[in-house]
């Protein structure tokens, strides 16, 4: 067994692992030291430490400390040590190669050469943890073992694989019906609008606004007509207001976490006074999420849910000490310590550390101090969406994606990774986060595209849309207040080279999905760094491009003003440069260092030697997709090939029935090339547009029917 566990104190199960693996003696553990209630590893000169999920800073995570705590921080600066999600697997790699994972509720320090520059010390704060180490002789192979000991990842509908907008808030029906008509007017590929809070009674989970949208059932039921879903917002809290069914039932049933005292404890998010229903009693997990009806009854396929963490705007608690503060203050000569003190008191009010310790749930029957559960919160409200979902129909896929989550959570929904900022840093920290997001299960995920928070410029939509049209997710959304960013919010020249990335999205929609779900399925990554398949030492420490899937390399522009970049080649490849799905140029690049320009309409991608990429045609929607022509690339260097994957896109039948497989090969019969099909299953593709490059650049077209 290359996975061991080892357990110290008593910890809660969090249901982080599908696998039980007997604990050894703690004694027998090697490689790692225990010093009180950390770990202490040695690190060399070349070792590298992946993982840790959704983190700021490089794919690397040495040199800085980071802390799995789910946090509601939309500043994502490279001085934070949490975001939302509490992923607390690392992964080292080196002359020896080594996974780590630390299974525990609550928080968990990780001082990657912080304190010590060859020394990684990972804190446990409470001291009650379930370690497993698992050896490999390749990095793919511990993350594999890692995987496996967590469970298989969420898969969305197919149609979640098309381009999504969102803003906060699409306000009204007529905002969102002039929003769907102007992205089919204009002949862009659609096939999600988000609804944010406003589309609730005054933020209220389960209510309509009435006022805004008096008829959400017609409008449901005409965007779906129009190939559009849409896809309403759930926060965690829920209002507290006499008559509101949710607040009475749940107080009622005995659903929300309770302060010291036994009684619902208050906090104050966007509805004003709320309750937090206890997601980890599995009884108030279950009821709330039977209440997703509601909106699924309406026609509703998909949600997203937010403020789980959970973010507290203030608490009354809280707000009773500060106001008690000012009053103290009040008319009084104040030194600057005590204006200091009275402002980081308001300042404080947020995400404190006091509330999170004074409210407690239900876990088996046992009252357990928010704190030490923390990280779990997001994660089962995740899981009670997917259970109500489920109860509803066992056998359809609805998109779901959370904002917190912790391993566990990957297996009920995606993630999205939060409130960036429309910074090129944070095109570039998207890049990064990737491999170390599916290293810890998380595969249906991407970032805001163009950013949340700020104003977003059309150059940075441009290139952020040249990156993001390969991720799982491919969202734009933004703030309020903040410019708009929809494609169309910029000039012509902008719009049309946006129109012309969403066009070639679904044109790669039959790649994308294949090499998702063939990862997904096989507990693969579907981005990884170069290190992972070139051992040179180059290889090892390249963070901005990325391979995706069987065929790809990556290399995404992410510098403002920048016509090109370096890029490095770990092997011989062919370079795609592409300016929409028609206008693509072929250059075979030997292994090495390389400079490629692109201008802003322009990108470039690498398909690696006797590999292939698919292209069926852009459609306005998923469903609408027909590929019964497909376009290949293939760089043919002795045999080349590619297995497409691809199954009915809305069932889970992928967990029990064959997969329908289309394996292409190309290969040299003397001089000719030759082409052969295999269909495992069924297909709907008649005819391969092959456009076979040879390493020595020549060209050759051939048509195969299947
Ligand atoms: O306090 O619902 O991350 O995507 O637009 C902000 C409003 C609450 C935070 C989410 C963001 C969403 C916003 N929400």
């Amino acid at each position: 067994m290359n996975i061991k566990r080892f357990t110290v104190a008593n910890p809660i199960n969090c249901h982080a692992v599908v696998k039980d693996i007997k604990s050894e003696d703690i004694t027998k553990l090697t490689k790692v030291e225990i010093e009180d209630k950390s770990l202490i590893v040695k690190l060399e000169d070349e070792d590298i430490v992946y993982g840790l999920g959704e983190n700021v800073r490089g794919i690397n995570k040495r040199g800085w400390i980071f802390e799995s705590y789910c946090s509601d921080d939309p500043n994502h600066a490279q001085d934070k040590r949490s975001l939302y999600g509490a992923h607390n697997f690392i992964l080292i790699s080196g002359k020896e190669k080594l996974g780590i994972y630390i299974d525990c509720p609550s928080k968990v320090v990780f001082d990657i050469g912080y304190t010590n520059l060859g020394e990684l010390k990972i804190t446990v704060v409470d001291g009650e943890y379930n370690l497993y180490i698992i050896n490999g002789d390749t990095e793919s192979e511990i993350t594999k073992s890692f995987r496996k000991l967590i469970g298989q990842s969420y898969v969305p509908p197919k149609w979640a694989f098309g381009y999504q907008q969102s803003r906060w808030s699409y306000k009204d029906e007529d905002e969102v019906r002039e929003l769907a008509k102007n992205f089919r007017d204009k002949e862009i590929p659609i096939d999600c609008i988000y609804l944010d809070i406003d589309y609730m009674e005054r933020f209220k989970n389960f209510t309509l606004n009435k006022e805004s949208f008096p008829n959400f059932d017609k409008l449901v039921v005409d965007m779906k007509k129009d190939g559009i879903k849409l896809i309403p917002i759930i926060d965690a809290g829920c209002k507290i207001e006499k008559g509101y069914e949710i607040y009475e039932d749940g107080i009622e049933k005995g659903h929300y976490c309770k302060d010291e005292d036994g009684k619902p404890f208050v906090a104050a998010v966007w509805p004003g006074q709320v309750h937090f229903p206890d997601f980890l009693d599995k009884d108030a997990r279950l009821w709330f999420g039977s209440k997703y009806k509601f909106l699924v009854d309406k026609g509703i396929e998909g949600f997203w849910n937010d403020m789980n963490e959970p973010a507290i705007f203030y608490s009354e608690q809280g707000l009773k000490k500060a106001f008690d503060k000012i009053e103290e203050y009040k008319g009084k000569n104040l030194d600057i310590y005590s204006f200091f003190e009275l402002k980081d008191t308001i300042l404080g009010l947020s995400n404190s550390n006091n509330d999170y310790n004074s409210f407690y749930h239900n876990v088996d029957g046992k009252k357990v101090k928010h704190n030490d559960i923390h990280n779990l919160y997001g994660y089962n409200m995740t899981k009670s969406a997917a259970e109500g979902l489920e109860k509803i129909d066992e056998n359809k896929r609805f998109l779901l994606f959370s904002r917190a989550s912790a391993i566990g959570a990957h297996r009920y929904g995606g993630i999205w990774t939060g409130d960036n900022t429309s910074l090129w840093e944070h095109l570039e920290m998207n890049v990064k986060m990737m491999p170390n997001l599916n290293m810890c299960g998380y595969m249906y995920t991407g970032a805001d595209t163009g950013g949340f928070g700020g104003n977003c410029t059309p150059d940075l939509l441009t290139r952020w849309m040249q990156w993001s049209i390969f991720t799982p997710l491919l969202r734009n959304h933004s703030a309020m207040g903040t410019r708009n960013q929809e494609p169309f919010a910029y000039d012509l020249g902008t719009e049309k080279s946006v129109k012309n990335l969403i066009d070639l999205r679904y044109a790669l929609v039959p790649y994308i999905y294949s090499e998702f779900m063939k990862a997904t399925l096989n507990d693969d990554m579907m981005f990884e760094p170069l290190g992972f398949k070139y051992s040179d030492s180059t290889s090892r420490t390249v963070e901005d491009q990325l391979l995706m899937g069987d065929s790809l390399m990556l290399a995404p522009i992410y510098k403002q003003n920048s016509k090109g970049r370096y890029v490095y080649l770990p092997e011989e490849m062919l370079m795609v440069k592409i300016k929409n799905i028609d206008e693509m140029e072929f250059e075979v690049m030997p292994k090495g260092h390389h400079y490629f320009e692109a201008n802003l309409d322009e990108f470039a991608i690498f398909i690696k030697k006797d590999k292939m990429l698919p292209l069926g045609k852009t459609a306005k929607s998923v469903e609408s997709l027909n590929n019964e022509k497909l376009k290949v690339i293939a760089f043919v260097n002795e045999k080349a090939n590619y297995n497409l994957y691809d199954d009915d896109g809305v069932s889970k039948n992928y967990k029990t029935l064959k997969a329908d497989n289309l394996s292409i090969e190309i290969k040299y019969v003397g001089n000719d090339l030759k082409v052969e099909t295999v269909v495992e299953g069924k297909t709907t593709i008649k005819e391969l547009e092959i456009t076979a490059i040879l390493s020595n650049g020549e060209v050759r077209k051939i048509n195969h029917k299947i």
